[in-house]
């Protein structure tokens, strides 16, 4: 019998480098497939998209919410890949949720947390560790909601409070290269001990 997969997930500010890591990442692996929140595809993604490219205008806790609930719209389908042995590799998740969302003023870090309560719980957490004007020099900031420089400082800061055991801190203003030899390393390491242990609920 096999084990389950490993649940990993890469967070960072904008332009960090996290896309092009999860797919080095999931190109190394042999049994893993990558993950994007917010998914865009769906119907709730639809209206995030839309809500990001400031085409549609909705309250600070009512997109909050928007985004929990499509991550928690794919909960099914990450356990039961998970419970198959495929080792998904996430693209932010509800760390994002937190760190965004509490950026805004008048938001507590905890209070945040609470819709994604009992998501899975991630067995890896790379924090994709790069500074706002390093991110911002490297290619410009898009014009998407969010993506500005005080904003991003505030997020980057908030990342930093939700550190827990699962994450590793990676220096990610080096050579993308360097960067994925690094998550190549202590995801091999991890692989072999998360077979055997039940998913975890998040921050239940
Ligand atoms: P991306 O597609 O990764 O560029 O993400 C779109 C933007 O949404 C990006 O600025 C980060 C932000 N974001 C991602 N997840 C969440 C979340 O759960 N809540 C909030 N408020 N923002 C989020
Ligand atoms: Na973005
Ligand atoms: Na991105």
């Amino acid at each position: 019998m096999t084990g389950r997969g490993a649940l990993i997930v890469m967070e960072g500010i904008d332009r960090s480098g996290k896309s092009t890591q999860c797919k080095m990442l999931v190109n190394a692996l042999s049994k893993a497939k990558s993950m994007k929140f917010p998914d865009r595809t769906t119907a709730t993604g639809n209206k995030i998209d839309q809500y990001l490219q400031r085409k549609l205008e909705l309250d600070d806790n009512e997109i909050h919410n928007l985004y929990s609930k499509n991550r928690w719209e794919k909960e099914k389908a990450m356990l039961d890949d998970l419970e198959k042995g495929i080792t998904l590799v996430v693209d932010r998740y509800a760390y994002s949720g937190v760190a965004y969302t509490g950026a805004k003023p008048g938001f507590d870090l905890d209070k945040c947390k609470e819709p994604d309560v009992g998501l899975p719980q991630p067995d890896l957490v790379f924090f994709l560790d790069l500074k706002v004007n390093t991110a911002a020099n490297r290619e410009a900031f898009g014009g998407e909601r969010y993506e500005q420089t005080d904003f991003q400082k505030k997020v980057y800061a908030n990342f930093l409070k939700l550190k827990s055991k699962e994450w590793q801190v990676i220096d990610a203003s080096r050579s993308i290269e360097e960067v994925n030899h690094d998550i190549l390393n202590s995801v091999n390491n991890i692989l072999g001990k998360v077979e055997k242990k039940p998913i975890g609920k998040l921050w239940a």
